[in-house]
């Protein structure tokens, strides 16, 4: 039982046993006395304290998972979007107040304590997010699993702005060390890069094939425990860092080669060195693809070294573990373990073939055909020459099937070859991962559709079985327990605290939707997150926004298919409609923005460069900035995340239907009780059925409607000319109004949305501001639109990541859960 003796200083939890800690961590690890302590050894010395509770559970539930040997589910992903670690590690161990008052007693201040901490950043948005949630959520829901990751020295940039401009600036999260990280330098891997094949004969008299690399360098375990929601699990999250080898050093120093050398060296390090900080795929980045096969093969050769330690052979692998393929960027995991299999431990093709498709399940996670992965041919084969052989190999197999399958079709083997033919040849990362998976999903119900009907559609009349969906999910402990505490107390009255474990009690919220003393709780809830968002703006920007304003929210990667651009077209519609005294809306309202942009995405850049551009016109001019204000928070991330999803009044989902895979921002506004004005795009479909159709502002061409549109022959040009706003609008835009004077600076915007927006803003431009004015009348009507955001928070329990994952449990992994109890194990240390 935990805290029944406080003589345990670094695992007790009550908080005299976490005070003795934290001093005694300030002493032993940061050595420091008090007198001197900065605010980041007090941070440091919190974390350690934390991490001592953690490791405990940790090594238990390691020892208990290795005992039974137990199927694991190993997730591959290149992105761990983690945010910071201590706040939600304080949650998910229940020591929230017992730290506080031990801060308190200490005559510290827990939230300033929490604000030290620098994000782990390693992930561009919502894949590495998704990614992070999944741990969460596996770890609470007790399934063995290791997220296996890169360890990248620079995760995402921090972005500032400059004139309007993006500006981005390294990141730097690991300059003042990570309390959370355990290195592992003697868990290494060698892996290796370039060279030739030789053929040779083995000691059977077998054809055998050998890899002569041409560089060799090892890959280094930094383990990180992630502690599971009211349970003692905590699994693990193992993030490879590259080094030259010892072996390496040697031979190249010997060589009398000094300086090529250290260059070498320098070459090897750089693979983990940074983030490719792009929402799609780097086309023909060298260095990316290189990232993807070292983290793979570490991940592998780490989970058969494990494996053969308990067993005598391969044979078993893929009823230890299932392998999860995060998007097509660890897809080349299907060629290592062949490789693996075949070259390194002696299988032949159809025992190796037989384990590997049974390991591996994949996810798609978009159909926008720049961000499907492909490789050209020549730079596969320069990097990883043997793994581009075996990727033949099961290809010419696998063509010979559908050969025989459709004898009459040569167009559809030829569509559906792991080799794209043309004047550059190129390996389909997406198709290598599906004929390598025993299971394909999507991430929301339509895109799941989409993706059987598009991209996947020749795979799934062939496998039809292999194909799922996996509504995305988020979870509620760092997303309403740690970001929303008003909700979560109102929550915790009504339901108990077990909706924490359990979202689905959310729904008790539901009958006190009109009771009129629940209403006002609710909106004091929204009021003081709506003064947390203004204050922390105020601080970023300087900007003063009015709490009593509709916030209506706009937060997630600048991209031209997100649409924030529509948005800003009915920000300049309101604002002209004020200047000429035509005003319809008379509803108050803060838009604010968060995000960031591809550092090569121009369009994207230019966005932000309008955003700031629009906001400086408005909130400048008296006659509007009573009714308007327009503000861009820098730097979004998880920690402004958290600060920002439960101030939401309206959340912004408009991307162009069928663009967005699913979203999971949509999710954590809905659930923070923002009403959500969108289209019938990714899981908005889900939220709006789950919410109510009319708790929803839903607007916009269907996915069919699109193609229709697009297939027809769009011409935004006549709508232009159709529409006296829009055109007066656009106009604006082109007047110089928003660019001191230069009509050029905005053109390659409205050129675009003038003559080929293959993202149709013009189309649904005119249902957009009528149902923004809707949503505005909405919000004048203070108990309909209470108990519409009430709604909305009661019904989406059914988007926390833990169902997510209780599905992928069951449809596709066959994992159990395996509870670990800290009151079972003897061996504690004190
Ligand atoms: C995102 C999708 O755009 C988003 O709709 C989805 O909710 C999220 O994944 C989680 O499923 C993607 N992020 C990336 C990042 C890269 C490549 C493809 C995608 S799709 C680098």
């Amino acid at each position: 039982m935990h805290g029944s003796s406080d003589e345990r200083t670094r695992t007790g939890m009550s908080p005299e046993a976490l005070k003795r800690a934290f001093v005694d961590s300030m002493f032993y690890v940061q050595a420091r006395y008090w007198e001197v302590a900065t605010p980041h050894d007090l941070y440091m010395a919190a974390a350690y304290t934390v991490r001592d509770r953690m490791l405990e559970r940790w090594i238990h539930t390691a020892e208990t998972y290795r005992k039974a040997h137990a199927r694991t589910v190993c997730y591959l992903s290149a992105e761990y979007l983690l945010g910071p670690q201590l706040g939600n590690n304080l949650i998910n161990l229940g020591i929230v107040d017992s730290a506080r008052q031990g801060a308190r007693d200490l005559g510290m201040d827990l939230q300033e304590i929490l604000d030290q901490e620098p994000e782990p950043g390693l992930g561009n948005g919502g894949l590495g997010r998704l990614a992070a949630c999944y741990l969460d959520s596996l770890a609470t829901l007790s399934i063995p699993a290791i997220g296996y990751g890169i360890r990248y020295e620079h995760g995402i940039f921090d972005q500032s702005i400059v004139d309007g401009w993006q500006v981005e600036d390294c990141d730097l999260w690991l300059t003042n060390g990570n309390p959370w990280e355990i290195p592992r330098p003697l868990l290494r891997f060698p892996v290796r890069f370039g060279g030739h094949t030789e053929p040779y004969t083995d000691e059977h008299g077998r054809f055998r094939v050998r890899w002569v690399p041409e560089l060799e360098l090892y890959g280094m375990a930094y383990d990180t425990p992630i502690l599971g929601f009211g349970v003692d699990n905590t699994n693990l999250l193992r993030l490879w860092h590259a080094t030259a080898g010892r072996s390496f050093d040697l031979q190249a120093f010997q060589k009398g080669d000094y300086y090529g050398a250290v260059n070498a060296k320098v070459a090897a390090e750089n693979i983990t060195k940074v983030l490719y900080p792009n929402d799609e795929p780097e086309a023909g980045k060298e260095l990316r693809l290189k990232q993807q096969y070292f983290f793979v093969s570490c991940s592998l050769q780490d989970m058969m070294r494990a494996h053969l330690q308990q067993a005598p052979n391969l044979e078993g692998f893929h009823e230890r573990y299932a392998a999860q393929l995060n998007d097509t960027h660890p897809s080349i995991a299907v060629a290592e373990l062949m490789r693996l299999c075949l070259d390194e431990h002696g299988m032949d093709w159809e025992a190796a073939w037989e384990i590997t498709r049974r390991t591996f399940a994949y996810t798609n996670h978009t159909l926008l055909p720049e961000a499907l992965e492909t490789w050209p041919v020549e730079l596969f084969g320069r990097l990883l020459p043997r793994h581009l052989e075996i990727i033949y190999e099961i290809n010419a197999r696998f063509l010979d099937e559908l050969r025989m399958r459709y004898p009459f079709d040569p167009e559809r083997v030829a569509r559906m070859s792991l080799i794209e033919e043309g004047p550059v040849r190129r390996v389909r990362m997406a198709h290598l991962a599906t004929v390598g998976s025993f299971a394909v999903n999507g991430v929301a119900a339509i895109h799941s559709e989409l993706v059987k009907s598009t991209v996947m559609r020749d795979f799934h009349e062939l496998w039809p079985e292999k194909f799922h969906n996996v509504t995305n999910g988020v979870t509620p402990r760092r997303f309403v327990q740690l970001s929303n505490p008003e909700l979560c107390g109102i929550v915790t009255d009504l339901a108990g605290p077990g909706w924490v474990r359990d979202a689905e009690n959310l729904r008790t919220l539901e009958p006190h939707a009109d009771d009129a003393a629940f209403q006002q709780r609710w909106q004091a809830m929204k009021r003081a997150a709506k003064e947390r968002l203004a204050a922390r703006i105020r601080e970023a920007t300087g900007a003063v926004i009015d709490p009593q304003s509709l916030f209506d929210i706009q937060v997630k990667r600048i991209h031209e298919y997100k649409r924030q651009h529509l948005n800003l077209l009915h920000i300049v519609a309101l604002y002209h409609r004020i200047k000429q005294g035509a005003d319809s809306d008379p509803t108050p309202r803060t838009f604010v923005f968060g995000g960031k942009a591809a550092p090569g995405y121009f369009m994207a850049k230019l966005i932000i460069k309008l955003i700031h551009s629009v906001a400086e016109v408005i909130n400048r001019d008296p006659e509007v900035n009573e009714r308007l204000r327009v503000v861009f928070v820098p730097n979004f991330n998880v920690k402004n995340a958290e600060c920002i999803y439960p101030a939401a009044d309206l959340s912004e989902q408009i991307s162009t239907a069928g663009k967005e895979a699913s979203g999971t921002g949509n999710m954590k506004f809905s659930m923070n009780g923002a009403l959500t004005i969108g289209t019938l795009d990714g899981a908005n479909v889900e939220i709006r059925h789950a919410v109510g159709h009319e708790n929803f502002f839903l607007f916009g061409l269907t996915v069919s409607e699109v193609e229709r549109t697009l297939a027809e022959g769009y011409c935004p040009w006549e709508i232009y000319r159709g529409n006296d706003e829009l055109r007066e609008v656009i106009d604006l835009l082109r007047s110089g109004l928003f660019s001191h004077g230069d009509p050029d600076l905005f053109r390659p915007l409205t050129d675009s949305l003038l003559q080929h927006d293959p993202y149709l803003l013009l189309a649904d431009y005119p249902a957009y501001i009528e149902t923004q004015a809707r949503a505005g009348d909405a919000f004048r009507d203070v108990a309909g639109w209470t108990r519409m955001s009430i709604l909305n928070s009661a019904r989406t329990g059914c988007f926390s990541s833990d169902r997510a994952i209780r599905e992928y449990c069951g449809k596709i992994w066959r994992v159990e859960p395996m509870p670990v109890s800290l009151a079972t194990n003897d061996a504690r240390v004190s």
